[in-house]
């Protein structure tokens, strides 16, 4: 089969060609050997990480054939801590393919297809054929008799195991609640917790058309709408909401909640009505929050020092969230840190005292911000979707506890009310995701990959994790490929044309899989016998046929192909089932197991946790600084590339400094620590250290360091266990533990970690250089 037949139709006049990416919607050129990038016309508000694109085309991080690890070449499968310290010999596409597909039968012979994990978890390309994650499992249900996968997310790994027990569904929380055209017209006062980032909301699975964010916090801004952002960063809401910045401790925000409603209800501005009619359970959390059950009422003098806020302050923001129409945002990030249930269940607590939930742009808009799927009207049509088919094999994970899983297998854990195990994985494939970028405590990490006897790998770039795979496949990169782009979120149906030929010998995922089945004997399972075209014309017809019947324009697969591309029709921005239940509670109850929102669960509560109680709590600081590690780490999403997606793109690079990823810390904490802005610093802690150059601003809460994730993973000698990260990796710090032993949801947001001046000799940087033998002859 060919690599994909690109036979493209005609470029526009002046040679660009509608494209799509997590970052935006775009369009492309070739032009005197240059790749040129434009966004979408229509957009307002451009997101600037598509200039990542150029100079990352043809940069030599690309992989361009396929390769194998010395030590799995010659010793074959089996436990080897050289991952990732090894070195690479070239092989041939049908060479490799034969091995890999021989592998993969003697496990699955050997040990069934529960001994393969395929959660492949990441965020690939977009796209609505060429979805890697899509891709791999198809793959697997076909071919191998499955696989073990993995649940949830590492961005909502608490809320998404959370939310079903406290209000239902979680899609409906995020996707169909207050939106961005309610909080324009409606909201008079905006509380956001971890902020509604512009940086984060410019991103979105499959591509945004229009970023409306900026532009509607604006529009409520002028109408005298007030935002009051607490978080220890002052850049977490835009400077066109001209927020009120409360900078508290981080990992607090659940004690300043329980502060609030305590002020409210001993003033008597709690919502009594609202909370008897729609809520479940406050009686008891009632008898928390004012102390009789525990001694300790949750009262703004309780909480000061819990959050480094004055007391004061605390009560002075309750009052002003009174009579008014508000509306509680929490960021993802909250609940990406030890007890992340308890801001997200608080949140909702918070919003149902104020009598907020359910009204146009009041109540509660978790997520909002965090990405640009949220606060948006769903597509009234079917998206184009690629079948993932049936997994014969009903194991899974928690996503975040791979290494967990790798290196206690028969071990057992909990994970929303059940005690499960972890099976024993031999062969894990990944397509579409970094777990080097992604996992925490990368060391750990390490471990877990030399236990296995193989780790398959089908990547566009030398990442860490091609690094420490036996098997690396070279698949092609967006631009060099046909799909269809969308989002349900986001009318745009984008006709993805390629620009340019694949590099080297990249395939595309899909036929990459399509020649392992062939080996398999499932080609046909695989495939339907269709190549890229076939099926894009073919996951293009649902969509077609959705238009006509609701009488609309349906443009034919030829008509589409040969467009810029066209909006789907929406759905209305009706406030989705929180409206409906504050409607008409009786006749719309939520999904949960009161039909009520649940301030106390008694299914949470019946699973017996510690770590998570019947009703949100405060179960201590888990952030706590002391003399080996004086700072708290917020390792937050970066603003200048999506996760660890083309670092060594322009956009990305040029805000580095001296080749490192940019640090912030606040001037005071500097000073002390003889700093100054554009030094090199060293972060450490117990799991390890990593360099990072500093930049000092008043925009950061003293006692705090910020630290992006995305920088590649580089250590400065791999044959050490603990190599010092010179290029500014958080995740060599971050704690590899559950949120909670309710969700076991990622917690990489938060660690404490020391800080010093470094003033050694500067290691070069050489994540961006492949490993290899240069120019050496491919292995048959
Ligand atoms: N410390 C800390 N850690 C975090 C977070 C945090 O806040 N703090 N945030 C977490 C969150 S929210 C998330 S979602 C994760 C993100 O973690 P990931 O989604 O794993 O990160 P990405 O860098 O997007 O990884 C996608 C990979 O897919 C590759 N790729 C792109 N297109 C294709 C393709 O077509 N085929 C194949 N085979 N590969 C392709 C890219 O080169 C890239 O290496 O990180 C998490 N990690
Ligand atoms: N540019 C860009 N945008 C992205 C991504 C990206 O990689 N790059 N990733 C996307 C993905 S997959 C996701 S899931 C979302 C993630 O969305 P989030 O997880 O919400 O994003 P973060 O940037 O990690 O965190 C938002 C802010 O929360 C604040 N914060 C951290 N801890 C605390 C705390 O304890 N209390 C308070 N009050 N504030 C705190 C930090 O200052 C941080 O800047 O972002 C998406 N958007
Ligand atoms: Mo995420």
């Amino acid at each position: 089969m060919a690599a994909s037949d690109n036979a493209a139709q005609q470029p526009s006049e002046d040679g660009f060609r509608p494209h799509t990416s997590h970052w935006g919607v775009f369009s492309a050129r070739m032009k005197e050997g240059q790749l040129e990038v434009r966004p979408h016309e229509g957009d307002p508000d451009p997101n600037e990480i598509i200039q990542n694109f150029p100079a990352a085309l043809r940069h030599r991080a690309r992989i361009a054939q396929p390769m194998v690890r010395r030590g799995w070449l010659e010793n074959g499968p089996g436990p080897d801590d050289r991952r990732g310290r090894d070195e690479y010999v070239p092989m041939s596409w049908s060479a490799v393919l034969d091995r890999l597909a021989a592998e993969l039968r003697r496990v699955r012979d050997d040990h069934g297809p529960g001994a393969i994990f395929g959660g492949s978890y990441g965020w690939a390309s977009a796209g609505r054929f060429h979805h890697a994650q899509s891709q791999i499992h198809r793959f697997l249900n076909t071919s191998t008799g499955g696989y073990v996968k993995s649940v949830n997310s590492y961005s909502s790994g608490a809320s998404s195991v959370l939310v079903p027990h406290i209000i239902g569904d979680y899609e409906d929380l995020v996707k169909r609640n207050v939106s961005w055209e309610q909080m324009a017209e409606h909201s008079e006062v905006v509380l956001a917790f971890g902020g509604m980032a512009l940086k984060n909301s410019m991103v979105a699975g499959g591509g945004t058309s229009r970023h409306v964010e900026r532009g509607a916090m604006e529009r409520a801004k002028a109408r005298g709408c007030e935002f009051l952002l607490v978080s220890p960063l002052r850049a977490d809401l835009p400077a066109g909401a001209g927020a009120e910045w409360v900078a508290n401790i981080p990992g607090s925000d659940t004690a300043l909640m329980l502060a609030l409603v305590h002020t409210l209800v001993v003033n008597g501005l709690h919502d009594r009505a609202f909370l008897d009619r729609y809520t479940a359970g406050w009686p008891v959390f009632e008898r928390y929050l004012l102390g009789e059950s525990d001694g300790q009422p949750k009262d703004a003098a309780w909480a000061s020092p819990l959050t480094g806020l004055a007391a004061e302050q605390i009560v002075a923001l309750a009052k002003r969230l009174h009579g008014k129409r508000a509306l509680i945002v929490v960021a993802h990030a909250l609940q990406r840190a030890e007890h992340g249930e308890q801001p997200v269940w608080m949140g909702m607590v918070l919003a149902a005292a104020l009598g907020q939930i359910g009204l146009p742009g009041g109540g509660y808009g978790y997520g909002l911000g965090a990405i640009a799927y949220y606060g948006r009207r769903y597509n009234a049509v079917p998206m184009p979707t690629f079948s993932q088919g049936k997994n014969p094999v009903s194991d899974f994970i928690p996503v975040a506890r791979i290494s967990d899983m790798l290196l206690n297998p028969g071990a057992s854990y909990r994970y929303n009310g059940q005690t499960r195990t972890y099976p024993e994985i031999k062969l894990v494939y990944w397509a579409g995701g970094n777990p080097f970028h992604h996992h925490q405590d990368l060391n750990r990490l390490r471990q877990a990959f030399a236990r296995l006897d193989t780790l398959v790998v089908h990547e566009l770039a030398w990442t860490a994790t091609a690094r420490h795979a036996d098997v690396v496949l070279p698949c092609t990169m967006t631009l060099e490929r046909e799909d269809i782009g969308g989002n349900p979120n986001d009318p745009l149906l984008v006709p993805m044309q390629p620009v340019v030929a694949p590099y080297g010998e990249a395939r595309d995922d899909y036929v990459i899989f399509a020649g392992l089945a062939e080996r398999l004997g499932t080609a046909e399972a695989f495939t339907e016998g269709r190549s890229v075209r076939q099926w894009l014309e073919h996951l293009y017809e649902p969509t077609r046929a959705g238009l006509a019947e609701k009488g609309l324009p349906a443009p034919s697969f030829a008509e589409f192909w040969a467009s810029e591309g066209f909006d789907l029709p929406q759905q209305p921005d009706d406030g989705g089932k929180l409206r409906a239940f504050r409607n008409d509670p009786e006749g719309a109850p939520l999904p949960t197991p009161s039909g009520k929102l649940e301030i106390f669960s008694e299914t949470i509560a019946s699973f017996g946790e510690a770590d998570c109680p019947g009703h949100p709590a405060w179960l201590g600081q888990r952030y706590v600084p002391d003399a080996a590690t004086p700072y708290v780490l917020v390792a937050n999403q970066p603003r200048t590339r999506l996760h660890s997606q083309f670092d060594f793109g322009g956009h990305s690079s040029d805000a580095k400094h001296r080749g490192r990823e940019v640090a912030h810390m606040h001037p005071d904490d500097a000073a002390a620590r003889g700093i100054a802005d554009g030094d090199i610093i060293r972060l450490s802690n117990q799991r390890g250290a990593c360099l990072a150059a500093v930049r000092l601003t008043d925009g950061i809460r003293r006692g705090v360091v910020q630290l992006p994730t995305g920088a590649w993973y580089d250590p400065a000698d791999p044959q050490d266990d603990k190599p010092l990260c010179v290029h500014g990796n958080p995740n060599v710090l971050t704690r590899d533990v559950g949120t909670s032993a309710l969700a076991q949801g990622c917690t990489g947001q938060l660690t404490t970690v020391q800080v010093e001046r470094f003033d050694g000799n500067l290691p070069p940087i050489q994540a961006f250089e492949p490993p290899g033998a240069p120019g050496a002859q491919a292995a048959e």
